[in-house]
């Protein structure tokens, strides 16, 4: 029997089967692409209220979460959102990228620890629940109740990854009491420093406030990503790694890559809002500043700023998707000799994420390097 092909295996029927050929490689954000998951809108549904979400989303939109706790999105946007991640894999797959998708896992069924009762939130953003570094796949302990089982979506899928050879991971299943949140959280003011709603009772992170320079992995601490949980990566990549924390200016931080986007060795995005001094360590980088994003008020941002202009996905050090109306995005790539992909997503962007939050880069040609000072 072929392990590869066997979806659901009986207990007695598993052999360990270790190809030579892992599935997943990918050291960098740039390297060049050859297999990738891009997630799904199927089943989304707004999360339960919780005072974890109040930092991050929208001012405007906490009426919204809180009227339509637990209900499905509106279908119409669900839908027109599914349109433009097909066209988006039609993009991919037109220039040469194996396209790979989660499989739905209902999110309105509730669930228990014991401790608390949730529902679910949507498998649309790989980004954030799953971390490559090499070989490896870490599944994210990720501090939002409604987000606990999202990675199993994606088994079928790290199952086949790690018989072809991954390494297959996961962070400390978390507790995700009371004791995890500062629960008395508010707005800091004016010139007060950031705050953040989890604490460091356990670890938590989200991938996506995590970067790939290969041997240095960049990383923010943010309103679902503590201290601890980044101790815990490093412990777990070990000494080939070095796991650098940078701070922004962002008083509501949760994933780096509305911040800055690393598009090419010596390449960097930054959003000129939240990074008033490059880090030291991209010394001798051409930086640049994002253009301004051109979304209209009148559109809806249920889970994210209009920065997530920024969440572009680098296909190699030239080749990258924009979004399709975003004329600044694409005319200042052209003008720095990039090749841009325009695609449709602002119907996506709508649910928190863009190109590089919907994706997982799980393959890309390319050897572990330095490139960070
Ligand atoms: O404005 O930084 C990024 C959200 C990505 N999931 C922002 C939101």
């Amino acid at each position: 029997m072929n392990i590869l092909m066997s979806e659901t295996l009986r207990p007695d029927e598993y052999t360990p089967h270790v190809s030579r050929s892992s599935k997943v490689s990918s050291h960098t954000e740039w390297d060049p692409l050859e297999e990738v998951i891009v997630g799904i809108m199927d089943d989304a549904h707004f999360p339960p209220w919780h005072s974890s979400l109040a930092p991050v989303l929208p001012t405007n939109q906490h009426g919204t979460f809180q009227k339509y706790a637990g209900h499905a999105f509106p279908a119409d946007q669900v839908k027109a959102a599914s349109e433009e991640l097909e066209e988006f894999v039609r993009i991919l797959e037109g220039e040469g990228v194996t396209v790979r998708r989660p499989e739905p896992i209902p999110q309105s069924q509730p669930y228990s620890t014991g401790a608390w009762t949730s529902t679910g939130l949507y498998a649309a953003m790989p980004r954030d629940a799953l971390l490559v570094v090499g070989d490896q796949i870490i599944e994210c302990p990720m501090a939002w109740r409604s987000r606990y089982y999202e990675t199993l979506a994606y088994r079928p899928l790290l199952k086949e990854y790690f018989h072809s050879g991954a390494g297959w991971t996961a962070g400390p299943k978390p507790e995700l009491t009371d004791a995890q949140y500062d629960l008395d959280w508010t707005e800091p003011a004016e010139g007060e420093p950031t705050r953040l709603v989890v604490t460091e009772f356990e670890p938590t992170f989200d991938a996506a406030d995590f970067l790939r320079f290969g041997r240095d992995i960049v990383v923010q601490k943010s309103n679902v990503t503590n201290e601890f949980g980044i101790e815990w990566v490093r412990r777990c990549l070990g000494d080939d790694y070095r796991v650098r924390v940078v701070e922004f200016d962002d008083p509501h931080p949760m994933h780096i890559d509305a911040t800055i986007a690393p598009l090419a060795p010596g390449k960097l995005l930054i959003n000129p809002e939240r990074v008033p001094d490059v880090p030291s360590m991209f010394k001798g980088w051409d930086v640049m500043a994002a253009p301004a994003p051109v979304i209209p008020d009148s559109h809806p941002l249920y889970m994210t700023s209009k920065w997530i202009n920024m969440n572009i996905l680098m296909l190699d050090e030239k080749r990258v998707i924009v979004e399709a109306q975003d004329e600044p995005m694409i005319q200042m790539f052209k003008n720095w000799g990039f090749t841009p992909i325009p695609c449709n997503f602002r119907n996506f962007n709508s649910f928190g994420g863009s190109f590089h939050c919907a994706t997982l880069d799980v393959r890309r040609t390319g050897t572990l390097e330095s490139y960070l000072d």
